[in-house]
């Protein structure tokens, strides 16, 4: 992927470490940039989920298919869970943009382990405190969290054009704010007769969380690696971690965070 994935200028690419609101990036990514082309009552976001319609980019490469990336309509929408040091150079230098959303440390931790431990293949025992050592020695798929939204963050700093930085919890509070911000930032801003037909509502409302997990496709369907659509929805709420972490616990990964973000302007 590195040395032959091909970005087109294009390109919209959706970044994040893993549980921090992919899901619902892409599909308001999607819904944004294709606008035009889809109707609101039948979208493909109705029939398909998120991750069907936005490629997982490394997947198509750990599969053999990275081909069918290029039959991706244009503009192509693709996602990455990939840290930024080892993105394709062809993404770092074209002018595609870099969408990247990052989530409480504490509340990804919590997300990811309810879906590993939900996988049939998982089938030993995982307690949540092993999980949370692991995740503070930064044990697990694609690394650190910490370092991941860093190397965005500061990469956003020095390129402000090329990479966006969008917190879950700023896009829980206020969702039509992001969806503006992101459309902005793509280059297909929102004119003053689609704010007026109320367009970011629309676009907001099908990409919710209440909508997009009681659709049959994400009740029942599955996609790519087999993983059930079900998986990418649980509660989607700031703050769940307070259910499953001790005071000590929730302590110990803050100051971490607080330590790792220390010569950063970003904030936890
Ligand atoms: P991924 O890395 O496997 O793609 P990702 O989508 O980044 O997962 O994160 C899943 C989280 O987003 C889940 O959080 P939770 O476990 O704390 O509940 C999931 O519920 C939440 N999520 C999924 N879709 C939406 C949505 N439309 N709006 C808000 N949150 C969502």
């Amino acid at each position: 992927m590195q040395e032959v994935f091909k970005s087109q200028p294009s390109d919209v690419i959706i970044a994040s470490f893993m549980k921090s609101g992919t899901t619902w990036l892409k599909a308001l990514a999607f819904a944004v940039l294709h606008r035009e082309k889809y109707n609101l009552s039948s979208h493909p976001l109705l029939k398909l989920n998120p991750h069907d319609c936005v490629p997982i980019i490394e997947h198509h490469y750990a599969t053999r298919d990275e081909h069918y990336l290029e039959s991706v309509p244009f503009p192509r929408v693709l996602g990455t869970h990939v840290s930024y040091s080892m993105l394709p150079d062809s993404i770092k230098t074209s002018t595609s943009k870099i969408v990247y959303i990052c989530r409480d440390p504490k509340d990804v931790l919590v997300s990811l382990w309810h879906m590993v431990t939900k996988f049939e293949w998982f089938n030993k025992p995982f307690p949540f405190a092993k999980a949370f050592e692991l995740f503070c020695e930064g044990r697990m798929p694609y690394g650190p969290v910490w370092d991941h939204v860093l190397e965005y963050y500061t990469k956003s700093i020095h390129s402000p054009k090329k990479i966006l930085i969008l917190k879950y919890e700023e896009m829980l509070k206020d969702p039509s704010d992001g969806v503006v911000k992101m459309a902005n930032f793509i280059g297909c801003p929102f004119s003053e007769d689609e704010m007026k037909i109320g367009w970011v509502e629309k676009i907001v409302e099908l990409c919710s969380f209440n909508k997009l997990k009681d659709l049959d496709v994400n009740k029942n369907g599955s996609g790519a690696g087999n993983v059930p659509n079900n998986y990418y929805f649980r509660k989607a709420v700031v703050g769940d971690w307070q259910n499953f972490m001790t005071p000590e616990m929730a302590n110990t990964l803050d100051e971490i965070t607080k330590e790792k973000f220390s010569d950063s302007t970003f904030t936890y």
